[in-house]
């Protein structure tokens, strides 16, 4: 009897419900950043997507959803998080939380990718627990396994080894390259955009991989002359570095015309 009543409870409280689609080719933008005004802006500025960055991103879980959340005012911002391990646990709080897209750091081989897919969806797909939070804990189960993306980040040399059996994954929709982690798996510095020729190969590699499958191929890059260039290459979603980047190269520019103006009338 209370099951039904949270289940009418559920039905009313999500009725009109719309998941969004993650359209492609487009940019994300990365948030580092721990601030839902920062996540409205990046909306508001046209990114197709925010990825709010739970593994290296400076800020409380409570504060990821309420990032999140705000997305919800943005019917054509698609609402990712980047978990900071593959673990049921985490991920199905971010899915609660109204994550639409789930990234997991360091995918190896096909046992972890299928993991990766387990914990995102409802059975029978997977093993997704029943929690209905936020705007994607749909009553419908069905509506929310369709809706869901979920991307294996690419970034060590064993990825790269097992690339074809992780990309051939049943309900995995994308891979992500992390250049600088792949870069230091592979003995290379770690760049942004890497230069040493085998681990531009290797992501070179990745890219086809999806083209050929017709999946999401994502990728990080260091500034915005190499994710245009990455768009024409064929990525669906590229990153141009991420907001502290953003914020510190501003900041250095903004001093730098300070001391030059300081500089001139001495
Ligand atoms: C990497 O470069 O390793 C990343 O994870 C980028 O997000
Ligand atoms: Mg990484």
């Amino acid at each position: 009897m209370a099951h039904r009543a949270v289940l009418k409870f559920t039905r009313r409280a999500m009725s009109g419900f719309t998941p969004k689609q993650l359209k492609g080719p487009g940019l994300c933008a990365f948030q580092l950043i721990g601030d839902p005004i920062l996540t409205e802006h990046y909306a508001k500025a046209g990114f197709q997507a925010v990825l709010v960055d739970m593994q290296h991103g400076i800020y409380s879980e409570s504060i990821a959803f309420q990032c999140i959340h705000r997305l919800e005012k943005f019917p054509n911002c698609f609402p990712m998080v980047r978990v900071s391990d593959n673990n049921p646990g985490l991920i199905q709080r971010a899915l609660d939380a109204g994550a639409h897209g789930i990234l997991a750091p360091m995918i190896n081989n096909a046992e972890e990718a299928k993991r990766l897919v387990a914990s995102c969806r409802y059975p029978p797909l997977g093993v997704r627990s029943w929690g209905p939070t936020r705007a994607l804990a749909s009553y419908n189960t069905v509506e929310a396994n369709n809706a869901i993306k979920v991307i294996a980040m690419i970034e060590t040399a064993d990825a790269i080894k097992n690339l074809d059996e992780i990309l051939d994954v049943e309900g995995l929709d994308g891979a992500f390259i992390g250049p600088c982690d792949l870069s230091i798996s592979l003995g290379a510095p770690p760049l942004s955009n890497p230069t040493a020729p085998h681990v531009v190969e290797a992501i070179t590699k990745t890219r086809e991989g999806c083209q050929k499958r017709g999946k999401i191929g994502m990728i990080f890059v260091g500034d915005k002359a190499r994710a245009q260039e990455a768009l024409e290459e064929g990525w669906s979603l590229c990153i141009p570095a991420a907001d502290i980047s953003w914020m510190t190269e501003t900041i250095a520019n903004i001093v730098e015309i300070g001391r030059a103006s300081c500089r001139e009338r001495v």
